[in-house]
């Protein structure tokens, strides 16, 4: 991170207290249950034991994570008393322990042309994302260039142009309506190539409802990208919703089966009351966590920190910033 993002970063309020604002909804439901299972100190028994794991999976952690967690708990500390925070703490830890080799900054840039595909389902966030890592990358002095690759929908293009103008970084735009996504994926590459852009990010269309399309599409795409630059996709970030849950699993699943994805970018953090999925996410998939999205303004995408996820995650707020 340069040193204007971080002093830009650094004028909001901080990113753990407004992660912990969102996180909220996720860690109020996770912190009364426990908190409920032990009002003082109580042993940690089976009883209280499935308690807890009831509690993980209602904040969507996933079956299999939630036993697992548990059964560390219960190696720790079976039939000893227990009282809440002592039990969030030890979680809080074991879930840092999952998220910390995840949690990575973006990747930096090669020299020559970068290219960042961006794949996800309608809404997910795919195009504010891009928007907010515009405006990044160009703060970090990159020369940046945005292709509109949703070429389905008129008022997609139209929403990007707006984020390019924010970012203050050009956005490429197919000639007519319903263009060939791929055609168009290769023209603006070509034309980044010859400008000397350091990076093109490209936003497709997240039509998910008809998968052999989208597979076909997303396939053909990365075909033509690798006949102006070999490498290219350098990146292919799938942006996932936090607000879906567990359904993000199988985002992630049925992307996997369309394209080799290289990271995952988790939006809407912000009030989700589901954003237990991402320690699931991270100990299913192992793909890094190259930034979350904590709002709808520009600089709402942040790195992720596996710690102060847990802390939120777990409402212990000791590692709060100011
Ligand atoms: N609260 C919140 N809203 C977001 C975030 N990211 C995207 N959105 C909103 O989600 C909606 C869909 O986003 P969009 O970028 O159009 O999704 P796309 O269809 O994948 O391109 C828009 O209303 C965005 O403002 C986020 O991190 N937090
Ligand atoms: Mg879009």
């Amino acid at each position: 991170m340069t040193k204007d993002t971080e002093k830009q970063i650094g004028k909001r309020p901080g990113w753990f207290r407004r992660l912990g604002m969102g996180l909220s909804r996720t860690s109020r439901r996770l912190v009364d249950g426990i908190s409920s299972v032990f009002t003082g100190r109580k042993p940690l028994n089976v009883t209280t034991l499935q308690e807890i794991e009831d509690a993980l999976i209602a904040a969507d952690l996933g079956p299999q994570l939630a036993a697992r967690l548990v059964a560390e708990l219960e190696r720790y500390k079976f039939n000893k008393d227990v009282d809440s925070i002592e039990v969030r703490s030890f979680l809080a830890n074991q879930i840092t322990k999952i998220l910390e080799p995840l949690a990575q900054p973006l990747p930096e840039l090669k020299s020559g042309i970068n290219c960042w595909l961006v794949v996800g389902v309608n809404g997910s966030g795919k195009t504010t994302t891009i928007g907010k890592l515009a405006a990044q990358l160009r703060g970090d002095k990159k020369k940046v260039f945005i292709a509109a690759g949703d070429t389905f929908r008129a008022a997609a293009i139209e929403q990007l142009a707006i984020w390019g103008e924010r970012a203050q970084v050009p956005v490429i735009k197919p000639a007519g309506s319903n263009a060939d996504a791929a055609g168009f994926a290769f023209e603006a590459l070509t034309k980044a190539k010859a400008q000397e852009r350091d990076i093109l990010l490209i936003d497709t269309a997240g039509r998910l409802h008809n998968k052999a399309d989208l597979m076909a599409e997303l396939q053909k795409i990365v075909r033509v990208l690798k006949k102006v630059e070999p490498q290219a996709p350098h990146q292919t970030l799938l942006v996932l919703d936090a607000t879906i849950g567990q359904n993000a699993m199988n985002q992630v699943e049925t992307f996997q089966q369309i394209i080799p994805l290289t990271g995952l970018i988790v939006t809407k953090l912000d009030g989700s009351a589901k954003g237990g999925v991402v320690v699931a996410l991270a100990e299913k998939f192992h793909l890094p966590i190259y930034a979350v999205g904590v709002g709808e303004a520009i600089e709402d995408l942040q790195p992720f920190s596996a710690q102060d996820f847990a802390s939120a995650l777990m409402g212990l707020d000791e590692a709060a910033d100011t």
